[in-house]
């Protein structure tokens, strides 16, 4: 059983729960906002970030692209439900990841500054809310010409996720058609419906 340390609302989390629950692999998510759970993560992880996963033979990794790379490599990445199988991400596939990377990255860091009422109109943050609109409308671009969002596929699972956790926190405005058909297209299936977060 691989040992997942996260939390219910991580969109990076997430990520690696649908490609675990997609590869049926069994996991068990360990969430780090129980009491002693963070403790287990700061001796895993020296990164202290989530995901962190401890696969059954004992190799702990963290960054979502590592494990994602490690289950697809270690299970050849045929799906649970027999309908073909997940390939690893080619070049362009991970400079999408990365693009998507970089919007949630600095929404994350606007969440939690805003939290603990930083000011956010500082230029260095004003330059993350601009990255985050730079960034996505580039996205854009690539849902609109059906490179992500119509196939399952990694960057496809990063994309859906971020979105639903832009929604979630009112980080970004998820309005363009493309974006809402895209995340209305995997709503109703399984993995992205039982790893939806809550609130
Ligand atoms: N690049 C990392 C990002 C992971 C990440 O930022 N996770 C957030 C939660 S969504 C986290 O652990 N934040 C804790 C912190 O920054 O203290 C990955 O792909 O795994």
């Amino acid at each position: 059983m691989v040992t997942l340390w996260g939390t219910p609302t991580s969109p990076y989390v997430r990520r690696t729960r649908i490609l675990a629950l997609e590869l049926g692999v069994p996991f068990e998510l360990r969430n780090t906002n129980d009491p002693g759970v963070q403790d287990e993560l700061v001796a895993a992880s020296p990164t202290w970030k989530i995901p962190t996963v401890r696969l059954d033979d004992g190799t702990v990794l963290w960054e979502s692209a590592i494990i994602h790379h490690a289950l697809l490599h270690r299970t050849g990445g045929t799906l649970a439900n027999g309908e073909g199988s997940l390939s690893i991400p080619g070049e362009e596939a991970r400079l999408r990841v990365a693009a998507i990377d970089a919007a949630l990255d600095a929404g994350i860091a606007l969440f939690y500054m805003k939290r603990d009422a930083v000011d956010l109109s500082v230029p260095y943050l004003q330059k993350q809310r601009a990255r985050i609109d730079a960034a996505m409308a580039w996205v854009i671009t690539q849902v609109e010409s059906a490179r992500v969002g119509a196939e399952l596929s990694l960057d496809t699972i990063a994309l859906v996720t971020t979105l639903d956790w832009f929604e979630l926190r009112a980080a970004w405005p998820v309005q363009h058609p493309a974006l809402l058909d895209a995340q209305a297209r995997w709503a109703t299936r399984d993995s992205f419906k039982q790893t939806r977060p809550p609130g």
